[in-house]
């Protein structure tokens, strides 16, 4: 079922849930070769998400800002390449939310431990606003903050489960969103954790 959140944004509820099992599957690979890391802010700052990622590019964060980078700056090597189940999930619900084609170039890989956020901000590294964002949320529920256009207006909250897939661009693509604490639990899937693959064309 789509539920509009926005003019060019949509939840899939339950969309990944028939390739759950091999999406995880593929974090295991990316992650046995480029481990979860909480990176750091340009403050200075540990995020309390641990993140991987794979594809030719992925998103990094340290004492010199935000960027997309070509290599894992721990192993110095490339990031992983991109599994299959994770293009092909990116690319059917980018087109069941009206955005083919859709070719990401990075995925970002979050891991929430309980207690771990998100706070609000917008995804504003990628050259091309025109290119969606696809989500999918794996494991533990958590409620995800779905904001304006600026960071005073209210949030919305919108309960994110096992296997729901947000898609957006166009108008929605620069909204203010975040992601509540996860509260404890456990989940067949991924055990005592929520893991959030965003697909994005970053170039
Ligand atoms: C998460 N991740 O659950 C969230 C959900 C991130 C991030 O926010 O940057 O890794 S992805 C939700 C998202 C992404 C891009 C734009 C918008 C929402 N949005 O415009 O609402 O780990
Ligand atoms: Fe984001």
């Amino acid at each position: 079922t789509a539920l509009p959140l926005g003019t060019q944004a949509v939840l899939l509820r339950g969309f990944a849930l028939a390739q759950a099992d091999a999406l995880v599957q593929g974090v295991q690979q990316v992650a046995a070769q480029a481990p979860w890391r909480h990176m750091l802010t340009p403050g200075g700052q540990a995020m309390s998400v641990a993140m991987t990622g794979c594809g030719p590019l992925s998103w990094v964060s340290d004492r010199r800002g935000y960027r997309y980078a070509e290599r894992d700056p721990v192993s110095g090597r490339p990031w992983p390449a991109m599994p299959a189940a994770f293009m092909r999930l990116a690319q059917d619900a980018a087109r069941q939310a009206g955005f083919a084609p859709f070719l990401p170039d990075a995925c970002l890989i979050n891991r929430y431990a309980p207690g771990a956020r998100m706070s609000l901000h917008q995804d504003r590294d990628e050259r091309d606003l025109a290119a969606p964002i696809v989500s999918v949320s794996l494991g533990l529920p958590a409620v995800f903050l779905w904001g304006g256009a600026t960071r005073s207006e209210r949030a919305l909250r919108v309960p994110l489960r096992h296997g729901d897939v947000l898609v957006w661009g166009g108008v929605d693509r620069l909204r203010f969103h975040g992601v509540l604490p996860v509260a404890p639990g456990e989940h067949p899937a991924t055990g005592q954790c929520r893991i959030n693959l965003t697909l994005r064309k970053a170039l």
